[in-house]
């Protein structure tokens, strides 16, 4: 591996002094003595975007992670002289950029430091490949955290690492292992309270260093292209990442039953086997919404095809598990079979959509049909043609999700893993090589699958997972974090790299629960599926070498509790999907860790165990076997614990049990949490009556519940419901208070609310400012339940 003090014996250029500036209305351009420019823009009034150029000519601007849609603009731009410096004041903070060296800083306006350039840019000249690798370099402060980057198998604050993004199959990999599924370069650095964000976009591979070469530097840097990063200031971490996602965009809302559990394994097959599977979850009452279809359905690993053996009438196979409440979700990988009597080959080639080698032959590669070409997915008529191959899989047949796999791309047998370099691709009209579109090639994939499954699928909502991506790529797909294996170690890991996920954009994402490789025990397999439960993909998959994975695999117990918490997963699917409703509208992350959730408290810099699952929920993963219990970390403020309603005062480490069919648990003081009954699928019933959980606060907390068709697009033209709750609570008192917007309207007349740790007896209620009888909302002095309209305005128990 390269380091960079290697580089710099390698010999480092510079910027040298300063010759001109100038600007425009959102734009400072930068000319040094040796050519260097920098273009500096305003896009926010809390983010500027650097580009540099080594001899005065820019490459055509073009991103794929940047989402075209992205809100811009901002309120304040001055721009001043100093001595040394030129000042870029924005509303948020101030930048300076050095006149002799182009170094820059960025400070709060109240004088604080945000971040400095160490070296700031440099770059060294390649003449293997032309072009240059571009550096970067920042200083850092002793007490300096870092998050984001993806989904990398490591210590959840990236303090001390050295990493770099190149995506790459990792069957089986482990923790530490450094290049894995997927390349999003931004992270977040907090220091004293103050964080910010560096989205480095650029799709070579790309390198980290934080702080693991020397102590106070911070460095990235990329084997090509341009220094071409974003800076976005805090000071809270929720302002940093809601404007990443602002950027690089947001997915849209997936259909309800996407949240539903799903079952996988490599491969159910054939039709019968599948049936067999589908058949035991309802006769052992297990929810479960999705089966998934891996690759041996097809023809020989033809993508597009079927095995008529198997699967003699796939339509009517996907239309009887429908009406047995499963979606059908099924595998496409990219590699298209060498055989010119496959008509999808046949077509790809005739159009000439195949990866070509730089010396012209079709790039030929060995995955799982055997010799195969690639698409090029960064060519925009070949995502269309891509999308339209979907017609008849989800147009005709009534498949409902695409699982896109091995597009890291994966090639078999090969040093390396991949595509070679010299790969030629279109890059959207900016021909390169495979060393610029490697990183985006799965991302671009996921892209043409979500268009083709959402025009078949229309007016329903389109469900893709991808295993690889890019910045971005959140906005076509949801994904999983690969071939992981059933230890111990790996439901760690699972924890640390879904939370990672979370901070880098992309929610939607879980791992294979009970592990892919191997075979997990039975206490493995639960304490997984209590962590599963909260990710916002919750699948269970495993490669099917090691014996079987699905719930009743295990025994009578590991049944029975695994089924109690996928069913808490269901009665929480309005919850999580309020959750999914603030990602898919804001960019909040699904799950909060607890330094994102309190950036303030520095016990939570290094803690990664415990996270807040959607805004009011804390969940503890047990990760140990044989334990009773643990020591967990609850974040200051006050917190109910789920399984007993027993109180507790937060900012402090506690001890909790947590025998095998317990998970700690606990709620928010002050929270509203909207649940549903239990289903075995999403809409198998219509609801009659929504529970709402109340736990009582001394003070205020707000919650919101949203709802909507779970599926389609009406949500849209405003038919969704968005209901926030108010609540005050005083020593004798409790007000609710509720508001209500959109269109929607529920299948239900009331809710059933259920008070959780009212510190009086109820002697008087106020129904809309009117006081009325107890009996008038059916009270429940037993279990504390109420009975009420769901569109009151206004509640008030007195004691
Ligand atoms: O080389 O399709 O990560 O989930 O079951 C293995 C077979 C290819 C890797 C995926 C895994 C999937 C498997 N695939």
């Amino acid at each position: 591996m390269i380091t960079n003090t290697e580089l710099e014996h390698k010999g480092n250029l510079y910027p040298t002094g300063l010759i001109s500036y100038e600007h425009d209305q959102d734009t400072v351009n930068f000319i040094t003595k040796n050519g260097v420019r920098l273009q500096l823009t305003i896009l926010r009034d809390n983010m500027m975007r650097f580009r540099y150029t080594t001899n005065g000519i820019f490459e055509h601007d073009f991103s794929y992670a940047v989402d075209q849609n992205h809100p811009h603009g901002f309120n304040h731009l001055e721009i001043s002289e100093e001595d040394t410096h030129v000042v870029v004041k924005t509303e948020k903070f101030i930048c300076k950029v050095a006149k002799d060296d182009l170094r820059v800083g960025m400070y709060e306006h109240n004088g604080k430091i945000i971040l400095e350039d160490e070296l700031g840019f440099h770059w060294e000249e390649s003449f293997e490949f032309g072009g240059n690798f571009v550096k970067m370099s920042k200083s850092s402060k002793d007490q300096e955290s870092f998050f984001g980057l993806g989904d990398k198998p490591t210590n959840f604050n990236l303090k001390g690492k050295r990493l770099s993004l190149w995506n790459t199959d990792q069957y089986a990999y482990g923790k530490d292992t450094n290049e894995l599924y997927k390349a999003v370069p931004f992270y977040m650095g907090l220091q004293q309270n103050i964080s910010y964000g560096i989205f480095f976009d650029n799709t070579f591979k790309t390198h980290f260093d934080f702080c693991s070469e020397r102590r106070n530097v911070t460095s990235f840097w990329a084997d090509g292209g341009e220094m071409n990063y974003y800076f976005i200031y805090g000071p809270q971490m929720t302002d940093v990442l809601t404007t990443y996602t602002d950027l690089t965009g947001k997915p849209e809302l997936p259909p309800m039953w996407a949240l539903g559990f799903h079952q996988c394994k490599w491969s159910y097959y054939p039709e019968s086997k599948v049936k067999e599977i589908t058949s035991k979850f309802r006769e052992l009452n297990f929810p479960c919404d999705a089966i998934y279809l891996d690759i041996d359905y097809m023809e020989g690993f033809r993508c597009f095809t079927w095995n008529k053996e198997f699967f003699p009438d796939p339509k009517r196979m996907v239309r009887e598990l429908e009406e047995d409440g499963f979606k059908t979700v099924a595998i496409i990988d990219p590699g298209i079979k060498i055989d010119l009597s496959y008509d999808v080959f046949k077509e790809a080639l005739d159009k000439d959509y195949f990866c070509r080698r730089a010396d012209g032959p079709y790039m030929r590669g060995k995955v799982w049909p055997g010799e195969c070409y690639f698409p090029d997915f960064t060519n925009p008529d070949v995502r269309e043609w891509w999308s339209g191959l979907y017609r008849e899989l989800i147009g005709e047949i009534g498949v409902k999700g695409v699982w896109n796999d091995m597009n890291e791309p994966a090639v078999m047998e090969v040093p390396g893993k991949t595509f070679p370099l010299d790969v030629r691709h279109d890059y959207d009209g900016h021909a390169c090589s495979h060393r610029k579109a490697h990183n985006i090639y799965g991302m671009q994939m996921a892209r043409a699958t979500y268009e083709g499954v959402k025009k078949f699928n229309f007016p329903k909502r389109p469900f893709i997972i991808t295993r690889a991506n890019y910045s971005g790529g959140q906005r076509y797909t949801s994904t999983w974090t690969g071939d992981n294996v059933a230890t111990w170690e790996h439901l760690w890991l699972a924890n640390v790299q879904i939370q990672r996920l979370c901070m880098s954009g992309m929610s939607f994402a879980g791992s294979d629960i009970g592990g892919f490789a191997e075979q997990p025990s039975g206490e493995l397999y639960t304490r997984w599926i209590q962590l599963g439960i909260f990710h916002p993909f919750c699948r269970v998959h495993s490669s099917g070498d090691h014996g079987e994975q699905e719930p009743w695999f295990f025994g009578e117990d590991v049944l029975d509790i695994s089924r109690k918490f996928v069913e808490l997963r269901y009665q929480l699917l309005p919850y999580l999907y309020t959750a999914f409703y603030n990602y898919v509208q804001e960019g909040q992350p699904i799950l909060k860790p607890l330094v994102y959730f309190d950036q303030e408290d520095v016990q939570t810099h290094y803690r990664s165990d415990e996270f807040i699952f959607g805004n009011q929920i804390l969940v503890c993963p047990i990760q140990e076997p044989n334990v009773q219990g643990r020591r967990m970390y609850i974040p200051k403020g006050q917190w109910y614990n789920f399984w007993n309603d027993n109180l507790v005062n937060g900012g402090k480490e506690i001890w909790v049990d947590a025998p095998l069919d317990i998970v700690p648990i606990f709620i928010k003081a002050g929270a509203i949490i909207p649940k549903y009954p239990i289903q075995q699928y999403v809409d198998q019933v219509e609801i009659k009556q929504m529970t709402l959980d109340v736990y009582y606060k001394l003070g205020k907390e707000n919650s919101e519940f949203y709802e909507d068709a779970h599926d389609g697009y009406e949500y849209r033209q405003n038919i969704y419901s968005l209901r926030t709750f108010k609540l005050t609570g005083k020593e004798d008192e409790v007000i609710i208070q509720q508001h209500k917007s959109g269109k929607f309207s529920a299948s239900y007349e009331t809710f059933k609310l259920n008070l959780h740790g009212l510190p009086f007896e109820i002697r008087r209620v106020f129904y809309e400012n009117e006081e009325v009888p107890l009996e008038t909302l059916q009270y429940n002095a037993e279990d504390k339940s109420m009975i009420i309209k769901k569109d009151f305005s206004e509640l008030q128990l007195v004691g």
